[in-house]
């Protein structure tokens, strides 16, 4: 397995940076102002000159502004960053790998192992793509290219910022001997020690204790995710997973709640929801009413597999039967939202596997 992972620089503050040219240089932060009092709230992140001061992701904004107070601090435009996201993951990214997984709003990973003959095409592949993004958004990312995707994940981190790392397979079993334990992914601080105590300083280390010991220590999943990285036999897929919310909403001619009456609006719904996925498969279902003071009432449910258009129909129609039961208004709009959707080749081993 090839991965190639994507990992946008600095990203809402390079974005900010990208629509006012002006900032570049000079130390920004973008701030979640929670509005409880003034300077409430946090920093979401900061430009590599921020960081040089002192300025770090989820520190509190009036400590930045002690420890800072030159930096420019601008409130978050999370739609924005979104759109900027959703350019590169469908507009770029996509086009690279059908086999695409978007972890989060600045993070991607692409399985290429059918795109390239060797590690050497793969690297080119991936100057390419930072090239595209570059020349598109004006953005830069850090790319890390290995045999799997928490490997791939370190590599990037090592190359940041607008880099372009890779790890061949030959290079794996010296890498796990010196990869520092705490820069695995999922090893955070509690664990860390954990592990520290039981005298694992490389990930390598790991190998050295007793599983049941390590599975006492620290639950069977971490104990086994970070065993078979450490004996290079992690292979977990890039799950062909694409936008995490879809939703649709339709209004009704009038305000109702009559199930008959509301029930073709929300196959409606459905039907335009699950066409925008375009073949995603989803793994949970929200009903979502606007009531008529505008007020909005959802009922959510997530399934151990993915649902398709008929199931949906079926859910759909007995949480919009809680929601009616549980208010005593009239609907005005009614919609749904699908979540966690995944997408497969085969859909038969989407749906017995996932
Ligand atoms: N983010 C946030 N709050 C945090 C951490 C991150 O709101 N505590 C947001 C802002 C970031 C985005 O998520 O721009 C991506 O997070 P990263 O950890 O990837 O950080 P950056 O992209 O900001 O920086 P880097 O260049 O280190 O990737
Ligand atoms: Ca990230
Ligand atoms: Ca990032």
């Amino acid at each position: 397995m090839i991965v190639l992972f994507v990992d946008f620089d600095y990203f809402f503050a390079q974005v900010e940076e990208v629509l006012n040219p002006e900032l570049k240089g000079k130390p920004v932060a973008v701030c979640v102002f929670s509005g409880r009092f003034k300077d409430s709230g946090a920093i979401a992140t900061s430009n590599y000159e921020a960081r040089k001061l002192g300025i770090k992701s989820g520190m509190p904004i009036p400590k930045a502004k002690e420890i800072a107070p030159n930096v420019i601090y601008l409130p978050i435009r999370k739609d924005l960053y979104k759109q900027v996201s959703d350019r590169i993951m469908y507009g770029i990214l996509s086009k690279y790998s059908s086999k695409i997984e978007i972890a989060s709003i600045d993070e991607a990973y692409l399985d290429i192992t059918d795109k390239v003959k060797d590690y050497y095409e793969a690297y080119q592949l991936g100057k390419k793509i930072k090239d595209e993004i570059y020349q598109k958004e004006k953005i830069t990312v850090t790319i890390g290219i290995a045999p799997n995707k928490v490997f791939a994940k370190i590599i990037a981190e090592m190359n940041k910022p607008n880099g372009l790392g890779i790890l061949k397979p030959e290079e794996v079993e010296g890498f796990i001997r010196s990869l520092p334990i705490d820069e695995v992914p999922g090893v955070g601080e509690s664990i860390y020690s954990k592990l520290r105590e039981m005298g694992i300083k490389y990930l390598y280390d790991v190998l050295k204790v007793d599983f049941e010991k390590l599975k006492n220590e620290i639950g069977k999943s971490k104990a086994s995710y970070l065993y078979s990285l450490a004996n290079n036999t992690y292979a977990e897929p890039v799950k062909e997973k694409v936008r995490k919310h879809i939703g649709r909403y339709v209004t009704m001619k009038k305000n109702s709640r009559d199930i008959k009456e509301i029930l073709p609006y929300l196959k409606k719904a459905i039907d335009e929801a699950y066409s925008k996925a375009n073949g995603g498969i989803p793994k949970t279902l929200a009903v979502v009413a606007i009531m008529e003071d505008l007020d909005i009432v959802s009922r959510e449910k997530t399934f151990n597999f993915g649902i398709s258009k008929d199931k949906a129909y079926l859910e759909a129609e007995k949480l919009l039967e809680e929601i009616i039961k549980s208010d005593k208004r009239r609907l005005r709009r009614v919609g749904v939202r699908l979540g966690k959707i995944y997408k497969s080749t085969t859909l038969d081993n989407f749906f017995n596997n996932v």
